[in-house]
């Protein structure tokens, strides 16, 4: 039998690389979209050992000629459309190129399938970002969105266009509300792996002190290559439906930090408070972290915490890593990495 063939958009990103790795075990033909860039931006699927079993093709999601040329090249089965500008604090800052990609991308996704192909299942990236300022201790599928940047209310135009083109035109197309997951993959902007690679450099005596912004965000963390895996069970359910996806935990970027000192042994204590707090190394009197107004945001996501029972009870799909195992995960690969980069 012919293998299925599932195109990954964004493939070059951390979610795209672990769901390339899952779909090639289930004998999947993956095809992987690129922007052309003139920096190598296959280094994720160098370090999972399959930069040569997919198929890359050169192809911006703003551009749906192009698109449209490559669904005609290929007979696809499945689509799982990751590719995004998915940094929240530069959406505030490009906010229009965010819309185009986060927005328009997956309408000309959605048009192309409705045109010439009504049976391809398409997966879309949405996100817990959507919930925003919300007023639930836990958020679920059921849960108003209330977006708080540019990034959220793109995402959101997306997974409202999904849902209204599944009830219109029929499609398979189902939307993974996903809290934020994490790995040793994760680019180096966002909070939790600025904080692995930045104590490992600390640790490691290549760096001062590391700054970061607003620690008393909570966020539901969980570790990316679980999650890949529930991007796939949403698009083999016999119904297409949307699902949220998340450990049902939630930490403080300060508590996160602590888990990491914890990790890496180091004895430390935090002072001061507001713009002032730091986190000090208690033998050394050096200052590991403090913070920096540049790393706030305009409006700010307080607390995500989510419930995915749904999930668990349709899809049977439950989060296998632990918050304390990800971040020992994360510090330890950031460790190699560090002593590496300085050989
Ligand atoms: P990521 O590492 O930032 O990867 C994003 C990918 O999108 C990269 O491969 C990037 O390519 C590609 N891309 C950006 N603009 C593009 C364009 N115009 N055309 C084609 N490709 C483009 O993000 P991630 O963490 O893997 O997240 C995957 C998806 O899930 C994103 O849609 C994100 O918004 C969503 N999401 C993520 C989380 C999370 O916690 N990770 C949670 C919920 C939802 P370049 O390499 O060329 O930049
Ligand atoms: O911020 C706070 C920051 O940038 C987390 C994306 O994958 O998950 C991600 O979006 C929290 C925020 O992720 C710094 O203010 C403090 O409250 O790691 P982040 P995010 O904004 O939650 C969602 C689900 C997605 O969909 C997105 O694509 O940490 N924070 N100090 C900081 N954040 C950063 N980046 N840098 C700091 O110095």
């Amino acid at each position: 039998m012919p293998k299925k063939i599932a195109l990954i958009t964004g493939i070059s990103g951390q979610d795209g690389a672990y769901l390339a790795k899952f779909l090639i075990k289930k004998n999947y033909q993956v095809i992987g979209l690129e922007r052309r860039s003139a920096r190598s931006t296959n280094w994720r699927l160098e370090k999972l050992n399959i930069a040569d079993k997919v198929i890359i093709e050169d192809v911006d999601i703003k551009e749906i000629n192009n698109l449209i040329r490559l669904f005609s090249k290929y007979k696809i089965s499945e689509i799982y459309n990751l590719a995004a500008q998915s940094f929240v604090q530069s959406s505030f800052y490009n906010p229009i190129e965010t819309a185009q990609v986060n927005a328009i991308g997956v309408l000309n996704i959605l048009e192309i399938i409705r045109n010439q192909n009504r049976k391809i299942k398409l997966y879309q990236a949405s996100t817990s970002e959507m919930f925003g300022k919300h007023d639930k201790s836990y958020q679920n599928e059921k849960t108003l969105f209330h977006p708080r940047s540019p990034y959220a209310s793109a995402k959101a135009f997306a997974h409202y266009t999904v849902q209204n083109y599944r009830e219109s035109f029929g499609l398979h197309a189902v939307s993974g509300i996903l809290f934020n997951h994490e790995s040793p993959l994760r680019g180096e902007e966002f909070i939790t792996r600025k904080i692995t690679l930045g104590l490992a450099k600390i640790f490691l005596n290549k760096k001062k002190t590391l700054k970061v912004g607003n620690i008393y965000a909570r966020r539901d963390w969980g570790f990316a290559e679980d999650y890949v895996e529930a991007m796939w069970m949403m698009l083999q359910a016999k119904k297409p439906d949307d699902y949220v996806i998340a450990t049902g935990k939630s930490y403080s970027v300060k508590q996160f930090i602590n888990e990491c000192v914890r990790s890496l042994n180091l004895k430390t204590k935090w002072v001061g408070k507001g713009l002032n707090e730091k986190l000090i190394n208690i033998k050394s009197k050096k200052i590991l972290i403090s913070i920096d107004k540049r790393f706030f945001r305009p409006s700010e996501v307080d607390n995500l915490k989510g419930d995915y029972s749904k999930a668990k009870r349709i899809l049977k799909w439950k989060p296998k890593t632990s918050f304390s195992k990800l971040v020992k995960m994360m510090i330890d690969s950031d460790l190699k990495f560090v002593k590496k980069l300085y050989q």
